[in-house]
């Protein structure tokens, strides 16, 4: 699918694809568990977020040095490329880096040679978002927002992931308003595994402008009205949601649902080396599985930018 698209869902470190991960593995000489990239992507049956989570974070141990997340970035942006993207927001993790010794200067100057230089390598401009790990304590957010202070002119928002139930949103309160003061722009997952509440709480408490996955909000039809009458807009992973069994199958995924209530719907990869394809791939199962027509692709390939960070002139260049 080469639709024109932004992709506002992305982990950088969720494109870590099992090829890339053993040819860093052996340049910084880590080892992993795993003999070849057949017996990793074995290991790619989730039974939910944690089991996910559990091995994403085991093989961010092979990146280490600048050159590497230049490289990860690089392949990333490359394949969107292929798949139509002209704009990415990418999330990071810096806490799941610092806990490794790797500094938040290697993860963003690492980065950022790759999305420096990616409108004139790849047609793809970018921002980047730094996310707190929300099963990690407020204050250790804290302290990584303090910590980007150097970096600000390069990261354009926050955002909130990681395990989702029993870390809800009021939990950062303190951290968003600060980010807020800072000038950056708020996103939060909420609605993935968590309730509908979780979601309400983002928009509420953590004064959120898109609310990340929110597939949830179908529990509760006051927030699908709310939801709907102040066009936020959700970013929803398809194929995210099928490998980590929050709905059964592509054909059960309550987009079209959605869009038919007037939501305004982005789609995007997640993590795109562990859930089984990238932006592209995602509008075309949803083509295949779910029967959305042209029009309805457009429409999410349209939402894509309209709620995008860009502004209005750097929309019109990317579209
Ligand atoms: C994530 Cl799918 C998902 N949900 C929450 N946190 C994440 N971090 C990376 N992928
Ligand atoms: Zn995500």
């Amino acid at each position: 699918m080469s639709l024109p698209k932004a992709e506002l869902h992305l982990h950088i470190e969720g494109t870590l694809e099992p090829e890339l991960a053993f040819e860093l593995a052996a340049r910084n000489g880590v080892s992993l568990p795993y003999a070849d990239t057949e017996a990793l992507r074995e290991a790619y049956r989730f039974k939910d977020l944690q089991s996910f989570l559990n091995l994403y974070y085991e093989l961010m141990a092979v990146l280490r040095t600048e050159q590497d997340f230049a490289d990860l970035a690089n392949a990333y942006l490359a394949r969107a490329a292929a798949q139509g993207v002209r704009h990415a927001e990418i999330f990071f993790d810096p806490q799941a880096h610092l806990v490794r010794g790797v500094s938040l200067g290697t993860v963003v100057e690492g980065l950022w040679r790759a999305l420096g230089s990616s409108e004139a390598n790849h047609g793809i401009s970018t921002k980047l978002i730094m996310c707190f790990l929300r099963d990690e304590s407020a204050d250790s957010a804290l302290q990584t927002l303090r910590a980007a202070t150097p970096y600000l002119d390069r990261i354009t928002g926050v955002g909130l992931d990681s395990a989702e139930v029993g870390h809800p949103p009021v939990k950062f309160r303190e951290v968003y308003e600060a980010a807020a003061a800072l000038g950056l722009r708020r996103v939060a997952h909420a609605g993935e595994e968590g309730p509908p509440a979780y979601i309400t709480e983002a928009l509420d408490v953590l004064g959120v402008e898109r609310v990340d996955h929110g597939l949830r909000c179908m529990e509760d039809p006051a927030l699908v009205e709310r939801l709907v009458r102040e066009r936020i807009p959700l970013t929803l992973c398809p194929l995210s949601n099928v490998r980590l069994r929050t709905v059964d199958t592509l054909a059960d995924h309550p987009l079209p649902a959605m869009l038919d209530a007037g939501l305004m719907c982005t789609v995007n990869s997640d993590d795109p080396a562990y859930f089984g394809g990238y932006v592209g791939d995602n509008f075309a199962a949803l083509h295949a599985s779910l029967g959305l027509t042209e029009d309805r692709l457009r429409e999410l390939a349209r939402n894509s930018f309209l709620a995008s960070f860009l502004e209005d002139d750097e929309e019109r260049r990317a579209r």
